[in-house]
């Protein structure tokens, strides 16, 4: 058996939080783990729905997030969630609200240039036209983790080098 925790991947927009969060969670079900993708941009279709990306909208996206979060780990789920979740105050609040070291922290690390080129959805094209506005790295903040339990780095590992990283690490917090 594991015991469950709250992978949160937070990132810029085309960081690759969601990639990685399928990657992860493919790589645990060969474990055997159960699982579950809370992903923000999905959630703002449902639960979320009445949410913006101003501020306070942005606190309150990543407080019920969290929460969310918080009933599925008790429920024995190894929980992932890919959200931008940009102030450092909203994931210090989730993670208070954790048993120590059941929130693990993944700072999904790329440079603005390097997802503005990739601009899967071509988001960031409409905020350079101004069609989008507060968009995360150009036109709203974005304040990167300063202690992350992991780092990862897009733009220069593959996602498979990064999903032995958080497996490692996994195993030697939770499969111990
Ligand atoms: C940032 C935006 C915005 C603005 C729409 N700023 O990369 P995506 O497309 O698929 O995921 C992003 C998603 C952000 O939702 P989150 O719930 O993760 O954000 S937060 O944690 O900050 O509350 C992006 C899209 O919505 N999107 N407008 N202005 N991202």
């Amino acid at each position: 058996g594991h015991r469950s925790c709250i992978l949160w991947l937070t990132g810029l927009s085309g960081s690759g939080k969601s990639t990685l969060a399928a990657a992860i969670e493919n790589e645990l079900h060969k474990q055997h783990c159960r699982t579950y993708i809370l992903d923000g941009d999905n959630l703002r279709h449902g639960i979320n729905r009445d949410l913006g990306f101003g501020p306070e909208d942005r606190s309150e996206n990543i407080r019920r997030i969290g929460e969310i979060a918080k009933l599925l780990a008790d429920a024995g789920m190894i929980t992932i969630v890919a959200a931008i979740s940009p102030y450092r105050q909203d994931r210090d609040k989730v993670r208070a609200l954790c048993k120590p070291g059941d929130f693990i922290e993944v700072y999904v690390q790329c440079t603005v240039e390097e997802c503005e080129r990739r601009d899967p959805k071509g988001l960031y094209k409409k905020a350079r036209s101004g069609e989008i506005m507060h968009f995360t790295g150009l036109s709203a903040p974005y304040e990167p983790p300063l202690r992350a339990e992991l780092v990862l780095k897009t733009d220069e590992r593959s996602v498979a080098d990064s999903v032995i990283e958080v497996m490692a690490y996994i195993r030697s917090r939770l499969l111990a």
